[in-house]
This record gives structure tokens, sequence and C-alpha cells, in this order.
């Protein structure tokens, strides 16, 4: 799964992932989608690449990037009930007589894209990446690295790791245990050590400067190479998603992601219960702050608009007060006449 603020170049990135691993797509449009669109919604595209002669069958989730809103609280939500309702989908599977054949979407790895800023994370990205982090294999990932200079890539990392420290966030770290071989735990330590990885997303191939045809990006002073571990760590993360730790990402999103949320539920509700709805969708949520602001306002302009008539009927009335005081007066000026009249007579 991708996730991240809207613009980092995810939808690219699973293009470029694809381009230089995959064997056959099972839609070779999304590969070759430019340029790159808005992504509107979830969506699974599924995928099928062939590691060492084994075939290995992949479902990619990519995710609308949030923070456009002018409220971003809860834009995340959707993500977060994603994850949430494939483990839930899968539980009530499991509970089910027939067992065979589950559908298994659970989401074995979360890259969650962080703006190129150099200065450090946002309030929003660390809310968001704490909510992840407890559900999913969480692997954060700096965003179009060629926009930064090799020294604040060094500082930004540091810097990304030390928030993730103080804010507690675990992130997805291979292990090294005694089965490992040397050679395995070297390569392990140069993940860690690279974490959190940069990356640079292209569609195109370009030519460097000594004449080879690559992935990346051309500017005025050269080429930012996808492939190339000077630039960026795309192939580090190539490796540990598709090569290294695809085993082990299935594993502990079995062991402990799966594992926890079915404890959780099993501590909430009874066996077969079905899961109530702990969020509202946010767009919702603004949809209806919409319609009760519009329906304010209409309120107000028909109040307005009784007020008005009121104060026309009260002058209407005052008018016809007076009016009817004056025939009033003239009736009984007449009346006085009649009987000065009838006195005069006798
Ligand atoms: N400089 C630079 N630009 C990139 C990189 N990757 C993608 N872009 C550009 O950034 C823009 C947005 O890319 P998308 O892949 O649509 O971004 P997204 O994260 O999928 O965006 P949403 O779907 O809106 O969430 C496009 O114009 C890409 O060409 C990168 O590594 N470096
Ligand atoms: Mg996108």
């Amino acid at each position: 799964m991708l996730a991240g603020e809207s613009g980092l170049g995810k939808t690219t990135f699973i293009n470029t992932l694809f381009s230089t691993t995959l064997k056959t797509h099972a839609d070779p449009k999304v590969r070759h989608q430019t340029p790159v669109q808005k992504t509107v919604e979830i969506g699974i595209t599924k995928a099928e690449l062939e590691e060492k002669s084994f075939k290995v069958h992949l479902n990619v989730i990519d995710t609308p990037g949030f923070g456009d809103n002018v409220n971003n609280r809860n834009s995340w939500l959707p993500l977060v009930e994603f994850i949430d309702d494939q483990h839930e989908s899968y539980l009530r599977q499991e509970q089910q007589p027939n067992r065979q054949n589950l559908h298994d979407l659970r989401i074995h790895v979360c890259l969650y894209f962080v703006r190129p800023t150099g200065h450090g994370l946002k309030p929003l990205d660390v809310e968001v990446m704490k909510q992840l982090a407890t559900r999913v294999n969480l692997v954060p990932v700096i965003a179009k690295a060629d926009t930064l200079e090799p020294g604040e890539i060094k500082l930004f990392k540091q810097r990304i790791r030390q928030i993730l420290e103080a804010q507690n966030i675990q992130i997805y770290k291979p292990e090294i245990d005694d089965k490992t071989t040397e050679e395995e735990a070297d390569q392990i330590k140069s993940l860690i050590q690279a974490m959190p990885f940069t990356v640079i997303g292209s569609e195109n191939d370009v030519e460097t400067a000594d004449g080879r045809i690559v992935k990346g990006r051309q500017y005025l002073w050269g080429v930012s190479e996808v492939e190339n571990d000077d630039h960026c760590d795309f192939r580090k993360l190539r490796l540990l998603l598709i090569r290294s730790h695809m085993l082990d990402l299935i594993k502990s999103t079995e062991d402990v992601h799966y594992e926890s949320y079915r404890a959780k539920q099993m501590q909430n509700r009874k066996f077969g219960e079905p899961k109530t709805k702990k969020f509202d969708n946010p767009s919702f949520k603004e949809d209806e702050d919409n319609l009760r602001k519009r329906f304010t306002e209409q309120v107000k302009e028909e109040e307005q608009r009784f007020r008005q008539w009121e104060q026309n009927l009260i002058a209407e009335r005052d008018r016809l007060n007076k009016d009817l005081e004056s025939t009033h007066a003239v009736i009984r000026k007449l009346e006085i006449e009649v009987e000065q009249l009838s006195l005069r007579r006798r």
C-alpha cells in the first residue's frame, strides 16, 4: 500500500517499480499512464512478477493523497479503515466452517511518503504514521529525493529517525537472528542504516552524460538516476520489498499485526459478532458540515424575509389605525355639529 500527502509521487513510484521489475503486467495501460493523474480513490492493481523463476502475485493498493482539505484531521481515516477491513474480512472467513480458498487482501507493507522539506515531519505525518504503525508494516519513504542535496538528505534522515523515536513510532525493521548468514546480516545492516529510504520516481528513460540510458529525471545540470545508489535508495527499497524481505513482511503481518487485530477484536466482541464502525468517512463529514451550513443560511434568509413581512404588516396596521382615528375624529366632529344643529332648532 502507498500512502502520504497528495502529489508526492506515489503513483509514479509504483509505475517505476513495475517498469523495472515486472515481467508481465495485468493491465499494461496502468504502467504507461502518462502523465500521471491525481489518484482519487483507493485502487487495487493486480500484478505478477517473476523473481528467480518464481511467479509472485502482488496486489498494489494506490491511495489518494491526503492533506488537500482545509481541515485534514481524519482525512486519512479511509486508509486505516481499509487496513482494518482487510483484517476483519480475513477474521470472518477464518470463522467460517469452510476455510479453503480464503480471500486474503491483508496489507503486508505500507510505504508512507514524506514530503522532501529537509526540515522534519509535519504533525499530520506523525499522526498518520502512529495510526499506521500499529496496524501494518510501516516503511517511511522520503519522496522526490532529486530535490534535495546529499548533505540535506543525511540531516533529514537523521531528523526523521529522531522524531520517530521520540514519538515511539515503530517502523518496519528487518531482524537479524541466529539463522541469518553473515552476508545477509551485512545486507540488513546496510538497509537499516539507509532508513528512511529516499526514492526518485520516473516513468521515462533518459540519457546520462556518459551515454547510458537509465530510468531517471533529466535536469539542466544532469540526470537523477532512479537505480543509482548515490542518488537515492530505490534499489535498497526494491530489494527489501520484493527480494530479501517479502516473506518476512508477510509473516510479520500474520504474526504481529493480524494477531494484534484479532486479539483486540476478541476482547471487545463475541465470536461471530459484526464489527461496529468506529469511524465516519471524513468526506461524508465534510458533506454533512456543508449541508448543515447551507441549511442554517437558508433558515436565516427565511427568518429575514418573515421579519420584513412582519414589519410591513405592522406599518400597514399603524396606517389603518391612523385612518380609523381620523375617520373617528371626523365622525365625532359631525356628531357634535348634528347635536348643535338640533339644539339650535329647539
Ligand atoms: N522531482 C520529482 N518529481 C516527481 C517524482 N515522482 C513523481 N514526481 C512528479 O510529481 C507529480 C505527482 O506525482 P504522482 O505520482 O501523481 O503523485 P501522487 O502521490 O500519486 O499524488 P496523488 O495521487 O494526488 O496522491 C508528477 O508530476 C510527477 O511527475 C520524483 O521523484 N521527483
Ligand atoms: Mg496518485
